[in-house]
């Protein structure tokens, strides 16, 4: 994309256009050569949207959740996105197909953007390409962007901390999972949602949640439990409710700003280390380093030794 072509698809995308906003999308998360000028134009506009994350088990029905909350969102007439991370979940094969059709109703709406990101192949990692994303959607004049992600794992936890809110999804009858979740994402949750609440053991599930919450210790914020049965739909309202009442704590406690400047170091961090090791592989050259991996494989130089001898100027 030249200079040019960039500007104007910034343009028609602030217009609404869906293909140029998806354009600009696929460019800052494959790191295209325009990306930096995209970021750029755009970033001075970002810190806009409220960012509201949803992660959990597989099958929970977060993508249902998800779509019952674009709705209630854009009944206040706010442009909403969302950004679902690996949809494909292998687990709930049949919902999948369910889960598109019910996406592409809400697609129709022309205030509601969806895009969908592969978890694999990124390769400074899955945060900071949703994160980009997320920047992108948000500069763009989004007044919510919604990320889904499935799971519980430490990648789950990464992508979903771009979120000034993240809501972690349960649903009744888990068990011992519980507890696999208690090691993981029960940390970052500011709401904790019990969903499928019209299925038997939801106040078991409840008040588990309810047990392992008391033991955080001196909680700043104490994470409520909302029950939803996102199918048809109850007890959405009460999840909008908590999600604004953690965004307005976290703004007036200064945890929002907290957060994004915390994602702010590790963003220029990041970049921080891919310059610093461009330019020192650029100064080293091929030759200087192949010759010393050719010793070191060769048994004649240790791998620490070739690491000084390649720093030492
Ligand atoms: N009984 C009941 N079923 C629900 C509810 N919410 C969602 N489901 C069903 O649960 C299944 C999975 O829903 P999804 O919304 O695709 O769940 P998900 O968490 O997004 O799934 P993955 O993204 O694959 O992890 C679907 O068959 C939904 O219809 C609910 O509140 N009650
Ligand atoms: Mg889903």
């Amino acid at each position: 994309m030249a200079a040019t072509s960039t500007d104007d698809l910034i343009a028609r995308a602030r217009s609404g256009d869906k293909r140029s906003i998806a354009r600009l999308l696929s460019a800052v998360e494959n790191d295209e050569p325009s990306a930096p000028a995209v970021l750029k134009a755009l970033y001075p506009k970002t810190g806009q949207a409220d960012v509201v994350g949803i992660t959990g088990p597989p099958g929970g029905g977060k993508s249902t959740l998800v779509n019952r909350l674009a709705g209630l969102y854009r009944e206040t007439k706010m442009r909403v996105a969302i950004v679902a991370v690996d949809p494909s979940s292998p687990f709930t094969g049949g919902a999948i197909l369910g889960d598109r059709i019910r996406m592409q109703e809400r697609s129709l709406d022309d205030g509601i953007f969806i895009r969908s990101m592969a978890s694999r192949g990124h390769a400074g990692g899955l945060a900071r390409a949703t994160a980009r994303l997320v920047n992108v959607l948000d500069a763009l004049g989004n007044g919510v962007v919604i990320v889904e992600t499935v799971g519980v794992g430490q990648e789950e936890v990464d992508v979903v901390s771009v979120a000034d809110t993240v809501c972690l999804v349960t649903v009744p009858g888990l068990g011992d999972d519980i507890q696999a979740i208690k090691a993981g994402v029960l940390e970052i949750a500011d709401v904790l949602v019990v969903n499928k609440a019209d299925r038997p053991g939801a106040d078991e599930t409840v008040r588990d949640l309810a047990q392992m919450l008391s033991l955080a210790k001196d909680p700043s914020w104490k994470p409520p439990i909302v029950r939803t049965a996102a199918r048809s739909g109850e007890g959405i309202e009460q999840l909008v409710d908590a999600i604004a009442k953690h965004r307005a704590w976290a703004e007036e406690s200064g945890e929002r700003t907290r957060r994004r400047r915390e994602a702010a170091r590790s963003e220029v961090l990041t970049l921080l280390r891919e310059a610093l090791l461009r330019r020192l592989e650029g100064r080293i050259g091929d030759a200087r380093l192949d010759a010393a991996v050719s010793r070191v494989a060769d048994r004649r130089l240790d791998p620490y030794a070739a690491v000084d001898e390649l720093l030492r100027d």
